[in-house]
C-alpha cells in the first residue's frame, strides 16, 4: 500500500491534474490562477468559511437545505426561490447521480432530454457538464455561499469545475462518499481521490482564498451509533487538514433521542480537536452541521413537518452551526420547491425560537456525552494502531479487521458485522458488537440498555428489533415497539 497520510507531493498533483481536466471537454476551461482572482473578486458574504466563523462566534445555528435539477435557468430559478422564499442562510448545489459516478455522457442525455420534456430528467444539477462559467453565473446571482453536495468516490474533476465556478464549500470524503455510496471502490482508491480534493482545497487556501470542506457525517443514515460517525468524520477531518484544509465542517446525523443528539454534536468538534492537536496540526478551524433525521419519513406531510421539527431543536439547543433541511415530501422523492422551502421555513422558525435557550448539563447528558467519547477514542485508537501512526492507512485496515464498522452500508470493503438498535428511550446502541473495539465496560452499557428495552416489550432483543426501530420514524414513533 503507497497510501500515506502525508502532503501530496507537487509533481503528483500535476501529474493527476492533466489527467483529471482532460476527462471531459469543460475541464479545459479551468485555470487556476484565474480561478483564485476569480474568488478574490467575489464579496466576502458569498464565501462560506466566513459566514461560518460569525454563526459559530455568534452561537446561532443556520439553515441549509439540498436542490438541484439538470438546467441551469431553472436550477438558479430554484436557488433564488429558497433563498427568497424559503429564507436559506447557506444554498447548496445538489449534484445528480450520473455526474456523481463520473458518466458524464449520461448526464449530457439528461441534460438534452429535460429540455426536449421541460422538466428535470436528472435528480440534481450536472455541473462538470454545464462548467465553470455556468457555475460562476450562478454564484453571481445568488446572494449566500453555495456548496456542492454529491455522493462521489471520485470527485477530482467536479471539484476542479466548481471550485474554480466560484462555490466556496465542497461536501464529501473519501470514506463517508465511498462506503454508504459505492459497492465496489477500495477505501485506499476513494482516499486518494479525496486526498486530492482536500489538496486543491489546500492550494487555494494558500493563495488567500478559504475553501470549506465538509464530511460526510451521516454515512448510511440509517442507526448509526454516533461514535462510529464520529470516528469517520474525526478521520476525514485529519485526512483533509494534512492535505493543507482549514475550514472544516464536521457532521452528525440525528438519531432521534434529544439528550444522544445534542451529546453527539456536542463532542464532535471537541474530539476532532484533540485528534488533530495530538497528530500536530494547529492551523484549522472546525464548526459543525447536524442533520435532520435521514432514515425513512412519515409520508403524511403534517407529520413529517413534526420530524423536520424536532430536528431543528435538536440542532439548536446542541449549537450546531448549521442544519441540514428535509421536506415534508421527504417520503415521496425530490421534493417541489415550495415543499423544499417550507421545509427550511419551518426549520428557522424553531432554530429563531430557541436560539436563547439552553440545555443544561444534567447526569444524564454527561452519561451520553461520555460514552461518545469513549467510544469514539477507542475506534480513533486502534485506528492509529494499526496504521502504525498514519490515519490514512489506519483508516483502510480499521475497515479491514471490522474496527470501523458502518450500519447498512453498501459497500464490500465494510464489514457489515454490527447491529443497532434503539434503547427504550430511543437513543442508538449496539446489540451486535462484531469488531467494534470496545472496552467490557462500554459493550455491558449496550447490553443493559437494549436489555431493558427488551424487558419494556416483553421479548428478547433481536433483528426484528433492528428492523422495527428502521420503519419506525416513517410510521410516526421512534422506537419500533411491537403491537399491543
Ligand atoms: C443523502 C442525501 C439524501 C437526501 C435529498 C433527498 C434526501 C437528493 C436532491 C435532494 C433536493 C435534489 N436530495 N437529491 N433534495 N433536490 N436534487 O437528499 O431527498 O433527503
Amino acid at each position: 500500500m503507497d497510501l500515506t497520510n502525508r502532503m501530496m507531493e507537487p509533481e503528483e498533483f500535476a501529474r493527476q491534474r492533466q489527467e483529471v481536466l482532460n476527462q471531459w471537454a469543460t475541464g479545459r476551461d479551468v485555470d487556476f490562477e484565474e480561478a483564485v482572482a476569480y474568488h478574490k473578486s467575489l464579496p466576502r458574504s458569498k464565501n462560506f468559511t466566513y459566514k461560518l466563523a460569525e454563526g459559530k462566534a455568534r452561537g446561532i445555528t443556520f439553515a441549509q437545505p439540498r436542490a438541484g435539477v439538470a438546467l441551469l435557468n431553472e436550477h438558479l430559478e430554484l436557488l433564488r426561490f429558497l433563498e427568497e422564499e424559503g429564507e436559506a442562510d447557506f444554498l447548496p448545489t445538489t449534484i445528480d447521480s450520473y455526474t456523481r459516478q463520473n458518466r458524464y455522457a449520461e448526464a449530457q442525455t439528461g441534460i438534452d432530454e429535460s429540455r426536449l420534456v421541460g422538466r428535470s430528467m436528472l435528480n440534481g444539477f450536472p455541473a462538470v457538464n454545464h462548467g465553470v462559467s455556468a457555475c460562476r453565473r450562478l454564484i453571481e446571482h445568488l446572494k449566500v455561499p453555495v456548496q456542492v453536495r454529491h455522493g462521489t468516490p471520485d470527485a477530482r474533476l467536479l471539484a476542479e469545475i466548481t471550485l474554480a465556478g466560484g462555490f466556496t464549500a465542497y461536501e464529501g470524503g473519501g470514506i463517508s462518499y465511498n462506503i454508504p455510496y459505492a459497492k465496489d471502490v477500495s477505501i485506499e482508491k476513494s482516499i486518494k481521490y479525496w486526498q486530492y480534493v482536500d489538496r486543491l482545497v489546500g492550494m487555494y487556501e494558500e493563495k488567500g482564498v478559504s475553501i470549506n470542506r465538509e464530511p460526510f457525517g451521516p454515512l448510511t443514515g440509517t442507526l448509526v451509533p454516533p461514535s462510529v460517525s464520529h470516528g469517520v468524520a474525526v478521520i476525514e477531518g485529519v485526512l483533509a487538514v494534512a492535505q493543507g484544509v482549514r475550514s472544516l465542517t464536521l457532521g452528525y446525523g440525528q438519531c432521534g433521542n434529544l439528550l444522544q443528539d445534542v451529546a453527539a454534536i456536542r463532542t464532535l468538534p471537541l474530539l476532532a480537536a484533540e485528534y488533530l492537536n495530538k497528530l500536530g496540526y494547529a492551523d484549522f478551524d472546525i464548526t459543525t452541521v447536524f442533520h435532520q433525521w435521514m432514515g425513512g419519513f412519515p409520508q403524511d406531510e403534517a407529520k413529517a413537518y413534526g420530524v423536520i421539527s424536532w430536528g431543528a431543536a435538536a440542532a439548536a439547543l446542541g449549537k450546531a452551526t448549521k442544519v441540514i433541511v428535509k421536506s415534508p415530501h421527504e417520503a415521496l422523492g425530490i421534493p417541489t420547491k415550495e415543499a423544499n422551502a417550507a421545509g427550511i421555513r419551518t426549520t428557522k422558525q424553531i432554530l429563531n425560537m430557541l436560539k436563547d435557550q439552553s440545555l443544561p448539563m444534567t447526569e444524564e447528558l454527561a452519561l451520553e456525552e461520555k460514552m461518545i467519547r469513549e467510544e469514539t477514542r477507542a475506534i480513533l485508537d486502534r485506528t492509529l494502531d494499526l496504521g502504525e501512526g498514519d490515519m490514512a492507512v489506519g483508516a483502510v485496515r480499521a475497515f479491514q479487521a471490522g474496527v470501523i464498522d458502518v450500519p447498512f452500508a453498501p459497500s464490500r470493503y465494510n464489514g457489515g458485522r454490527i447491529l443497532p438498535a434503539r434503547d427504550s428511550q430511543g437513543a442508538v446502541r449496539v446489540l451486535e458488537f462484531g469488531n467494534l473495539p470496545f472496552s467490557e465496560e462500554i459493550k455491558e452499557f449496550h447490553r443493559e440498555r437494549i436489555a431493558r428495552r427488551g424487558r419494556d416489550e416483553g421479548r428478547e432483543p433481536s433483528f426484528q428489533m433492528v428492523i422495527d426501530d428502521i420503519y419506525a420514524i416513517g410510521k410516526g414513533m421512534l422506537v419500533g415497539r411491537p403491537r399491543s
